[in-house]
């Protein structure tokens, strides 16, 4: 059997990390398109960098959750079975690799990883950057930047996740709101492949009408139970 699994900030949110629109969320307290676009980092990149400075030291102080986990069981489950689960994240954060995910495409990149605009070179980063920061490939200073895809710029592994997409026989979404296209159309597009749909969520999202089935509730006591 092969899931497509698509999670979003809604499952890292017991760790401790914000989500982006729920009340107090990320998006609440700052304002996006000044902090998560090429034109807000072209413009202010020290703010930029201090933003995802502060997010990455928030990574770095988390810990996987139990809904992490139950998506690694899931993983090993399927391939024990033959099948496959395709694991494709909204989010920039780490969790499900260090709760045991083997196979995790990151659809708008990774927050722990540093890009530089000068000669494209995209490292491990677990440090601060700032505009002096020296890639460490070519040695220009003030083109490192976060790895991750801001407004305006293509999701990574697009063709990659269509076509893990079409070939699955089940899409669940985790934990996401349904507000950020191309990942808010992926669930029309198994319905129209006569996929069957299903949500996990604490509370219905902006594209649950789309979904065949849903699970609501805390992504530690959901996801395990819709996995185990
Ligand atoms: C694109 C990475 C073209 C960085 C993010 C004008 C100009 C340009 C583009 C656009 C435009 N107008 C619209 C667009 C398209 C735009 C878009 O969709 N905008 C929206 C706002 C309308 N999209 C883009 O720009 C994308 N690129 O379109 O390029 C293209 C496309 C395809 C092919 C060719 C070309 C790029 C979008 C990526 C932007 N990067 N982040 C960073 O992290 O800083 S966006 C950000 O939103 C995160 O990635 C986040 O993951 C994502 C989605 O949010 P969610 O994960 O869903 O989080 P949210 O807080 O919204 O919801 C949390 C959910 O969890 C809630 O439902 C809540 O109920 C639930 N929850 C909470 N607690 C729990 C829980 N569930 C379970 N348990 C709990 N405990």
């Amino acid at each position: 059997m092969n899931v497509f699994v698509l999670t979003g900030a809604g499952i890292s949110a017991e760790s401790g990390l914000g989500t982006f629109r729920d009340p107090g969320g990320l998006w609440h307290r700052f304002d996006p398109m000044r902090l998560a676009t090429p034109e807000a980092f072209a413009d202010e990149p020290e703010e930029v960098h201090a933003f995802y400075n502060l997010r990455r030291q928030g990574v770095r102080e988390t810990v996987p959750n139990a809904a992490h986990a139950a998506l690694a069981r899931l993983e090993a489950g399927l391939q024990a079975r033959g099948g496959r689960l395709f694991l494709c994240t909204q989010n920039v954060d780490d969790l499900h690799e260090r709760a045991g995910s083997r196979a995790v495409t990151h659809m708008h990149g990774e927050l722990l990883r540093a890009r530089c605009t000068a000669c494209g070179e995209s490292r491990p980063w677990a440090d601060d950057l700032s505009v002096d920061t020296a890639c460490p490939a070519c040695g220009r200073r003030g083109g490192m930047r976060p790895d991750v895809v801001w407004f305006g710029e293509v999701p990574l592994h697009l063709d990659a996740i269509a076509r893990a997409l079409d070939a699955a026989d089940l899409f669940v979404a985790i934990g996401t709101s349904g507000a950020v296209f191309p990942a808010a159309g992926f669930v029309a597009r198994a319905r129209g492949a006569g996929i069957p749909t299903h949500e996990v969520n604490l509370a219905p999202s902006d594209t649950a009408g789309l979904f065949e089935a849903a699970t609501y509730g805390p992504a530690t006591r959901a996801v395990p139970g819709f996995v185990d």
